[in-house]
């Protein structure tokens, strides 16, 4: 492992160590700047960077860390670069599990899941073994729900609830999309919800939401509320592709950096805005049974971050609209994890 920067930072609190997984890749680019000026954790809090490579991997990170020097971030106390999960992960409070292998041409299902567990299983054991009393880790790299309960499953002795898998960027782009297509402002819009797997099933639900307090399918209309707006943000990724000719990277970077957040410091838990509810957001964490997600699965659902832990939104009335969604999406990942419980990866 080698340390290319060591700035201390006298009279502050100790740095939180953050692993970034797939360092050298672009999602790790754009999060990693704007770790080290501060967005996980304020103006007060220094981070210690571990950046977790493949050695193909490595020249990227290792560029990364020279720019970062040239930051001259206050708040950075130092970089390190690791090619393996013992030393990476050695001592982090946040994982973020970027890198991941991508589905090629040609590739199977099966394939994919099995590629994806020859990294997740390792990383989960590894952190399991090493990584802070209090790590919390976030699954970004797709399939990001599965990946996370591989990890998850590899690391009995980490409490299940610290691993995550992000589905903030399809709730910020439902956010978004929502503003945009009323003019309404991103701060009036409230209750939105995406349901189940990171992927083109997904739910992204406005059944609760409001904008400026009122219901968001009265202003839209439930023809474009439940049609093509769910189609929009579910395809988002796709349309990105098409448009941008590469994946979404900044708006990745920024949602698990909204989501790491929000877990640690917390949502704002008061009631806001002229529906009075306390604003939630969508994460993917492991069910506990709530809404009828079968137990242990890590899927999407409302959340409030409340002391430092995700407490799912409970209450909330599933009309049979909404359930047919939502059960379509949970069978996908029910799918996946009898499919990798079959490749013995759980
Ligand atoms: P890149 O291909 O630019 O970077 C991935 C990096 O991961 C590469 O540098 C590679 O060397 C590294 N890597 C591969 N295996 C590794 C391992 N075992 N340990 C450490 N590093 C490893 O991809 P990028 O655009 O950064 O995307 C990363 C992942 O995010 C992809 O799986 C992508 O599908 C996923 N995404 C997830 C999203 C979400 O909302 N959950 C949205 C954005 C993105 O599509």
């Amino acid at each position: 492992m080698m340390n290319t920067s060591a700035a201390s930072g006298a009279a502050r609190p100790a740095p939180i160590t953050v692993t970034i997984t797939g360092a050298g890749g672009q999602i790790g680019y754009a999060a990693m700047f704007r770790i080290a000026s501060g967005a996980l954790f304020g103006p007060d809090q220094p981070v210690a960077l571990r950046l977790l490579e493949i050695p193909q991997g490595v020249k990227g990170a290792e560029g990364a860390a020279l720019e970062l020097t040239d930051c001259a971030f206050p708040l950075l106390a130092s970089v390190d670069i690791a090619t393996d999960p013992d030393q990476g992960f050695d001592g982090s409070n946040v994982a973020l599990l970027v890198g991941s292998r991508p589905r090629t041409a040609g590739m199977e299902r099966a394939d994919l899941l099995a590629a994806n567990g020859a990294i997740f299983g390792p990383q989960g054991r590894a952190i399991n073994d090493h990584a802070a009393d209090d790590v919390r880790v976030l699954v970004v790299g797709n399939p990001a729900n599965t990946n996370a309960l591989i990890a998850q499953r590899n690391a009995p002795d980490v409490p299940a609830e610290r691993f995550t898998a992000l589905t903030r960027l399809d709730h910020n782009r439902a956010v978004g999309l929502l503003a945009e297509h009323t003019g309404a402002a991103v701060a009036d819009v409230h209750g939105v919800t995406i349901w189940g797997n990171h992927s083109t099933t997904q739910y992204p639900d406005l059944s609760h939401a409001t904008i400026a307090g009122r219901a968001a399918l009265d202003v839209v209309g439930t023809d474009w509320g439940r049609g093509a707006y769910i189609d929009r943000v579910a395809n988002r990724g796709a349309e990105i592709i098409e448009v941008r000719g590469g994946s979404s990277v900044a708006s990745a970077a920024n949602a698990a950096i909204d989501h790491v957040h929000d877990w640690v410091l917390g949502t704002a838990n008061e009631a806001t805005g002229a529906d009075g509810v306390a604003p939630w957001t969508s994460v993917s964490i492991p069910s506990t049974g709530a809404y009828g997600i079968p137990e242990g699965l890590i899927a999407s659902v409302p959340a409030r971050s409340v002391d430092g832990e995700w407490r799912v939104v409970e209450g909330l009335e599933i009309d049979e609209f909404s359930r047919a969604r939502i059960d379509a999406s949970v069978a996908e990942l029910a799918a996946e994890r009898e499919q990798v419980a079959a490749l013995g990866l759980i």
